[in-house]
């Protein structure tokens, strides 16, 4: 195509197309001509955030450029790509990140000091893309930086919600939810498409008809559309060209509103329709580890996944290739069950819209799929209506009985006559209404499923998808890939100080593209000089925090105190009710001492975050009692600082970035079975924090990594989990004394009027203590007083520290996606060669 072009212009695009070079004067000149045109300012007047939006465009400016250049490459090479569908991306701020995997961060960072400004300031001016929950929406964020640092020709596809998780406030205690408008100004991250649109149908009826070769072919007439544009995401790996996409989707009105209605002077009707397809997009629901059944939300989930596949699909088709080949150009790997419908949807495109035989469109679909299962909990399990799925996408419906009734007829034909069976493994459930099992759905249509830690994979296939195992057999489908986590935004960004002793220790960067060679700091663990960096960075993250603690809290806070942290979604399965109970302990323990037995102890800042899902009233009770807790402990003199607590307002990306490398322990600590990973774990230890945790998720694997001398682990197994709620159930098991005595003081008013907190206090008596918080209490205090006498010793501590980080390797998130990229997706990596600018 180029060489069509008449010289001239080549040279013409050859002597300008070059200009924004990644040297100090370029960059500076940039963000003058950013500040200039882009911002219409001028010198006298550039605020800080002017100087972060003139910054973030000179960056933006570069990132297009590895954008097109990696987009152009893949096209040419044509190879199989994997599309990662997540209703999620947590990606936090960008600009730090871009600098640093772009290898820009010094020249940069002299250029805008030069022109006036700290680059701290600079980049505190970003506010997150909060587009996730937690766990599961930052994974997705962390899996897309591993996929393009490793040169893999990867798409992810999302959706581009206006409004974000909500920001958290705190009122007498209590969470206040305020609407998160993260486009009030506007995004240098995204790439508006506005001519990348794609119509998506509602509603409507099916009609049957014969086609050309006589065969029953089926056609669906929606009869509400709306359009889909496309926002797309640069994502920049490290170290490399690689510049890859995530595609989020933004719904539009096909038409902007009803002439008629309007010229009869209906004016707000007129306008209805608009505002129902913007609403479409217009907020992430905030529920975590948790379904709410809202014809919204599945609303949400078609429109992405139908315009996502619209997408795919257009782009194979380009190639020219036969439909048989689809699954060697085109994986697609569905983060949890919310984009289950893309299944049904890339069966109807094949069967409906292009004629493909069914049972061939279906080898395709499933050659195509695979799945991760993120949690077991029941009440996360997707299930819509069947009437719901009926009205909203009737041939969708059609099509999942189809699917279902040509599954069910294979079980029987190697069960037969075994009804329940057929029952338990159904897609449909059979109750009144009956509900579609997304899960069931997801597992039937892909031809792998994983979990994301050892246990967690061991136990979907003991629970959730037990039955699937009696049909596939144990080792066909069902695979484990623990979790992973960039440690370019999670040590090298989030703790320079670190990072930076790391590099010098072991010579070079190579141990952020191989996080396996942090085990060469092990023989550095008796030198002097290093253990004496290694806690000087660690308290200095500290100092950083205690200031954040002061400017966001008011509380004070010691940074020589042992910092000990419970950051995560607050839900009752991962207990920091246990921990707050915990803390009640210790304070009563402590005001029985004297002022002679105090001095002995280590004294501990209690640090909690975490935002409860707004619908949520024993999370959010939860909150309550943690700052009442607060209250009292931080106003009490008499127990001379012993003790400390501190709730963080709004946790999130960002400010994970400020709590975990300044913590000393963190606690991870969920009835054993019920998280399915974890990922904030590895990060933390990763930083050089010791765990405390129970025998769940990823914990184990990472005891396995790290040795028994430097985690503290206890509790229950994950196998005495049903005997012990048995015995709740059906036995009088009496309260753990300790814990009884907690109770009691809560009871007695001592942290303010105690029949506030009776529904939470209610879930240990009434509730049968459904997460075993009594039966993990004493192990659990045990625990907490082994972290004190270690914590004492200085020198073991430091030790304990750096072992703990240097046999991290294993969870660089470029693990999992290598194992992911060979076992799974069967994809290779692209590397992007350095053309000219054309
Ligand atoms: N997870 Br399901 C979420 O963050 N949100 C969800 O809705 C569901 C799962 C988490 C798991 O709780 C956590 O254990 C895991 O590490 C993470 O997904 C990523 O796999």
């Amino acid at each position: 195509e180029i060489a069509k072009l008449p010289k001239e212009t080549l040279a013409l695009w050859e002597k300008y197309g070059g200009d924004e070079t990644d040297d100090k004067e370029a960059f500076q000149k940039s963000f003058i001509r950013h500040v200039t045109t882009t911002l219409a300012r001028s010198i006298y007047n550039i605020d800080n955030f002017s100087a972060y939006q003139a910054t973030a465009h000179s960056v933006r400016d570069r990132l297009i450029k590895r954008w097109n250049e990696t987009q152009q490459t893949h096209t040419e090479a044509d190879s199989k790509r994997v599309y990662y569908l997540s209703l999620e991306f947590l990606l936090g701020r960008s600009l730090d990140n871009a600098l640093l995997n772009l290898g820009l961060k010094d020249n940069c960072g002299e250029g805008v000091k030069e022109l006036g400004f700290a680059m701290e300031d600079v980049l505190d001016q970003e506010v997150d893309a909060a587009l996730g929950n937690g766990g599961l929406g930052r994974l997705a964020a962390c899996y897309m930086d591993s996929l393009a640092t490793l040169d893999y020709p990867a798409w992810g596809y999302g959706l581009r919600y206006t409004y974000g998780i909500f920001q958290q406030r705190l009122k007498d205690g209590y969470q206040v939810e305020f609407p998160d408008y993260w486009l009030n100004f506007d995004n240098p991250w995204e790439l508006p498409r506005l001519d990348v649109v794609v119509d998506v149908k509602f509603y409507g009826s099916v009609n049957r008809y014969t086609d050309e070769k006589g065969r029953k072919r089926y056609a669906w007439e929606g009869i509400d559309t709306v359009q889909s544009v496309a926002y797309d995401v640069p994502i920049p790996g490290y170290g490399t060209k690689n510049c890859i996409n995530i595609r989020l989707w933004s719904s539009k009105p096909k038409r902007q509103f009803d002439l008629s209605r309007f010229n009869e002077g209906q004016y707000e009707q007129a306008v209805q329709e608009q505002m129902q397809a913007e609403n479409i997009t217009a907020v992430l629901y905030p529920n975590d580890n948790h379904m709410v059944g809202k014809e919204l939300r599945l609303k949400q989930q078609y429109f992405w996944v139908a315009a996502s596949l619209f997408d795919i699909v257009r782009r194979f088709k380009k190639s020219q290739r036969p439909w048989s080949h689809f699954p060697d150009q085109v994986a697609i790997q569905l983060n949890d069950t919310h984009p289950s419908l893309a299944i049904v949807e890339l069966q109807r495109i094949l069967v409906d819209l292009e004629g493909v035989d069914w049972d061939d469109a279906w080898e395709i679909v499933t050659r195509t799929f695979a799945f991760t299962n993120h949690t077991i909990l029941p009440e996360a399990m997707e299930r819509w209506p069947v009437p719901m799925v009926q009205y909203l996408l009737p041939r969708h419906m059609q099509i999942i009985f189809d699917i279902n009734l040509f599954f069910l007829q294979k079980v029987e034909k190697a069960f037969p006559d075994n009804r329940d069976l057929l029952a338990r493994l159904s897609i449909i459930e059979e109750s009144t209404p009956q509900f579609v099992r997304m899960a069931h759905l997801a597992v039937v249509g892909s031809h792998r499923v994983n979990g994301v830690a050892e246990l967690h994979s061991e136990l979907i296939k003991k629970t959730i998808f037990k039955d699937f195992i009696q049909y596939y057999g144990n080792d066909s489908k069902f695979e484990n890939k623990t979790n992973g986590i960039t440690p370019r935004r999670w040590l090298h960004q989030a703790n320079p100080k670190l990072s930076e002793l790391i590099t010098d220790t072991l010579g070079n960067k190579n141990w952020l593209k191989n996080l396996d060679l942090l085990k060469g700091l092990k023989s550095y663990v008796d030198n002097k000089d290093f253990r004496k960096r290694w806690v000087a960075a660690k308290h200095s993250n500290k100092v950083r925090l205690t200031e954040y603690i002061k400017k966001t809290t008011g509380i004070i806070v010691n940074s020589n105190a042992l910092f000990d942290v419970q950051v995560k979604r607050i839900h009752e399965y991962k207990r920091q009710f246990m921990n707050i109970l915990g803390v009640i302990h210790r304070y009563n323990t402590l005001k029985k001492m004297t002022s002679e037995e105090r001095a002995d102890v280590v004294h501990r800042v209690v640090i909690f975050g975490g935002k409860a899902a707004p619908g949520y009233y024993i999370a959010k009770l939860v909150i309550k009692l943690i700052n009442s807790v607060a209250e009292v402990v931080n106003n009490d003199n008499s127990i001379e600082d012993s003790l400390k607590v501190a709730f963080i307002p709004d946790y999130n990306v960002s400010v994970a970035e400020i709590i975990i490398p300044a913590s000393d322990i963190s606690q991870h600590i969920s009835t054993a079975g019920t998280e399915a990973s974890g990922t904030s774990n590895m990060k933390f230890v990763l930083n050089g924090g010791l765990i405390l945790g129970t025998v769940d998720g990823a914990n184990i694997e990472i005891h396995e990594e790290i040795g028994d001398d430097n985690i503290f682990m206890f509790g229950n197994l994950a196998h005495q989990v049903d005997d012990l709620r048995h015995a709740h159930r059906y036995r009088n098991v009496p309260m753990d004394p300790s814990l009884q005595a907690v109770i009691n003081d809560i009871e007695s008013g001592q942290f303010g009027d105690s029949r506030i907190f009776a529904p939470l206090i209610n879930t240990l008596t009434l509730g049968q203590d459904y997460y075993l918080i009594s039966d993990d209490f004493q192990s659990y205090l045990d625990a907490q007083k082994l972290v004190d006498e270690a914590y004492k010793d200085k020198e073991g501590w430091i030790t304990k520290s750096i072992l703990c980080s240097a046999n991290m390797g294993k969870f660089s998130s470029d693990r999992a996606i290598q194992e992911y990229a060979e076992r799974i997706w069967n994809i290779e990596p692209v590397p992007v060669v350095t053309k000219k600018h054309i």
